[in-house]
């Protein structure tokens, strides 16, 4: 039996990858951090029905000595780095827990894995807003990198430090620049999954009107099940390396609002507000992926379309709304 050991383990992607390699017959195990909320921390995990099915170790990404331990106890076959302050407007406020998280915790999983277990596959999750503004109209692995923010500022270094360790120590230590992916598990502070609860907190008459910032913002968006395929199809291969993962489609946040208001039959104009506080102090206008490389070696490909996923998400929202779960 093969073990895998994920950091971030209970937040959006954490949930889905350990499904996925619970179904492959993985032994599933995760670090998760200290909460005095207990009971609500593994909400994810709950909602997939496969709480009871990984192993959860305690650590955090900012302690070294608990990383090292966990990494010794598990002696996982692969390692995936998931964990991090992964919010971007909070990277502007702060600064120093997201480069520390975000950064240095990528480093510091790095080395547990070094001195603990060499020979685990290790991936990370690196993320195109490492393109920022963007230096070519669809971003490959190939493009020059220009981060916008903290938080991708961090995602940077990890990224690098992911490429270091792989030609410095021949670790097989890959690196998934992932666009961005949702799902009904999206935290709640995200546009996507901002929109479809709001889009059915209307529907359902709890609320009349969503508050957004810059509508215009263009993003590439594929599905969070579709998107840990990929991360998993990556510490197969023979040799480590870099992916970039999107569907090759951008769309701006006005016209996904749409999908999601269309949906369930309301107008947008009606209910959508535009409230300058929620715009970025440096924005990402545009993000265009190029998955190219990762269909022609991995195999890979989006398997759900924006529409599809939208809607799902909406549908999801609905049912905790109207269920109270
Ligand atoms: P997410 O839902 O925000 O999950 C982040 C996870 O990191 C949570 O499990 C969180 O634990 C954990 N974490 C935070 N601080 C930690 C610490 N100090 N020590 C240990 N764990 C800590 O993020 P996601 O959407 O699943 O994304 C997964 C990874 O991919 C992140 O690294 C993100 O930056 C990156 N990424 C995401 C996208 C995307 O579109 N989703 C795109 C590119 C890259 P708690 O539950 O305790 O908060
Ligand atoms: O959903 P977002 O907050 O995602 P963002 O900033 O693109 O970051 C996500 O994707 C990255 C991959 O590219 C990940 F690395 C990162 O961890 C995260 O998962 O915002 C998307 C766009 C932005 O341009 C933002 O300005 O939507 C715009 N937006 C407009 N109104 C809003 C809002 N974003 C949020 N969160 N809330 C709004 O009210």
């Amino acid at each position: 039996m093969k073990s895998a050991l994920i950091t971030g383990i209970t937040g959006q992607d954490g949930a889905y990858l350990a499904q996925l390699l619970l179904g492959k017959g993985y032994k599933v195990h995760g670090l998760v951090r200290r909460s005095s909320t207990t009971d609500v921390n593994d909400v994810r995990l709950r909602w997939l029905g496969i709480a009871g099915d990984v192993n959860v170790i305690d650590g955090d990404l900012s302690d070294l000595s608990s990383l090292m331990r966990i990494v010794r106890a598990a002696q996982p076959d692969e390692v995936y780095n998931l964990g991090a302050q992964s919010f971007v407007k909070t990277s502007w406020q702060q600064p120093l827990l997201t480069g520390a998280i975000t950064g240095l915790g990528c480093a510091a999983m790095l080395e547990a894995v070094r001195l603990e277990k060499p020979d685990a596959h290790f991936y990370q999750a690196s993320s195109s807003e490492m393109y920022g503004m963007i230096q070519e109209p669809m971003q490959s692995e190939t493009t020059p990198f220009y981060p916008r923010s903290p938080y991708a500022a961090a995602k940077l270094y990890g990224h690098w430090m992911t490429v270091n360790y792989r030609e410095s120590f021949g670790m097989h230590a890959s690196s998934g620049i992932l666009f961005n992916h949702e799902s009904p598990l999206r935290g709640i502070e995200f546009v996507t999954r901002k929109v479809t609860d709001g889009v059915a907190k209307i529907k359902l008459g709890m609320a009349s009107e969503l508050r957004l910032g810059n509508i215009d913002a263009k993003r590439d968006w594929g599905h969070a099940r579709d998107y840990v395929k990929a991360m998993w199809l990556m510490l197969q291969q023979e040799a480590a390396d870099d992916y970039v993962i999107a569907t090759g489609r951008t769309v701006s946040v006005r016209d996904m609002c749409e999908i999601a208001f269309q949906h369930v039959g309301l107008p947008l104009e009606k209910h959508l507000v535009i409230d300058p506080e929620l715009f970025r102090p440096a924005e990402v206008d545009v993000l265009l992926g190029n998955p190219a490389k990762a269909k022609a070696k991995l195999g890979w490909e989006p398997e759900t379309s924006l529409e599809d996923m939208i809607r799902e998400m909406v549908d999801a929202d609905l049912a905790r709304l109207s269920t109270g779960r």
